[in-house]
């Protein structure tokens, strides 16, 4: 079955790259999500990660209660392709001339390998962008923000775990020294954290030096011994076998698809790990970059619209806790019951 309401493919006008939109639901309002420009071996992966990323986004606007619906854009690039300067112009012009041939019902916004230059060159074709830079009148980067609401996030379950919001003293394994991964490295190092962290780039080593964190490879980042573990690289981390291997109290980070199936979400539960499920964690860039550029809220108020990341985790952790559900199972059905609550005709639940 179909769950989304439009997915368009197209060969890039000029690129002739594969050009994916995919819209998941526009119950809630316009679709928004980030482009990603990212490595495949087929294309078809690319359409795939771009159904799934999309669920996702219509998942993290009705959790974050934002009236914005789900979308993502993907272009796949062949395995070892590297985009010189006006070839990155052209895929962006391409996936630009897709976006504003949907009229509206599509923003684009950063994603992996993506950023407000990318945002800035879209936005010469199409008024449907996200997080130009500030000179731009854009909102400009929003990984910063998407660490500070991943950081909410440790917050709320830090303190249900351990009785105290702070991350003094806690040990914590970030997989993945990215834009975002880097930034909560650095928020969690200067609040008192210890952490180990790791990245695919081994130049990353130097980043964690720097944050005064032990170094592992990445396939032993998810066995660490810590309290909380942070996925913050590519997504499907999570597969019934690398979490049996978790030595942690949760899993709390910003990278968006963990689960490598849905049913790993029960795995964690009851193997009693914590899993605060991505699309809630990792809200703050989305929550950042709506409420500025469509709610025109001030810095300072949107920036407390994603610390609020912190009391919808706490929420959700107390309702799953009272209905005896595990985190993941309570928000599907919080995601449910405001799509329901927007689309009585249930057209996108
Ligand atoms: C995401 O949160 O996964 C995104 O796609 C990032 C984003 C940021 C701002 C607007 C749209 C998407």
């Amino acid at each position: 079955m179909l769950d989304h309401e439009q997915v368009v493919v197209r060969s890039g006008r000029r690129s002739r790259l594969p050009v994916i939109v995919a819209v998941h639901s526009t119950a809630l309002g316009p679709a928004a999500g980030g482009l990603r420009l990212w490595h495949y071996p087929d294309w078809r992966d690319g359409l795939t990660d771009a159904l799934r990323l999309s669920a996702a986004m219509t998942a993290k606007f009705a959790v974050a209660g934002l009236p914005s619906g789900g979308g993502k854009a993907v272009v796949a690039l062949p395995e070892g392709m590297v985009l010189d300067p006006d070839r990155r112009r052209d895929v962006l012009e391409d996936v630009a001339d897709t976006v504003e041939s949907l009229g509206g019902t599509y923003a684009t916004g950063p994603d992996v390998g993506t950023g407000p230059d990318d945002m800035a060159v879209i936005g010469t074709t199409t008024r449907h962008v996200f997080c130009r830079p500030a000179r731009l009148g854009g909102s400009g980067d929003s990984s910063p923000h998407t660490a500070r609401g991943t950081l909410a996030a440790l917050r709320a379950v830090s303190r249900r775990l351990y009785g105290t919001a702070s991350l003094d003293g806690r040990r914590l394994a970030v997989a993945g020294l990215g834009r975002v991964g880097t930034e909560l490295a650095r928020l969690l190092a200067a609040e008192g954290a210890a952490l180990t962290v790791t990245d695919v780039d081994q130049d990353k080593r130097k980043t964690g030096h720097e944050l005064g964190a032990d170094w592992v490879a990445p396939d032993e980042i998810l066995a660490a011994p810590v309290d909380i573990v942070v996925p913050a690289a590519l997504g499907s981390c999570l597969t019934r076998q690398s979490v049996t291997r978790l030595r942690c109290d949760a899993v709390v980070g910003p990278a968006n698809n963990q689960l490598a199936t849905p049913d790993v979400a029960d795995l964690l539960h009851r193997r009693g790990v914590l899993w605060v499920p991505d699309y809630v964690a990792s809200a703050g860039g989305v929550v950042h970059a709506v409420s500025v550029e469509v709610h025109r809220l001030s810095a300072e108020e949107a920036r407390a619209r994603v610390d609020a990341i912190e009391h919808t985790v706490t929420d959700l952790l107390t309702t799953a806790d009272a209905q005896d559900l595990s985190p993941a199972q309570a928000a599907t059905a919080l995601v449910r019951q405001r799509l329901a609550a927007a689309d009585p005709a249930g057209r996108s639940a």
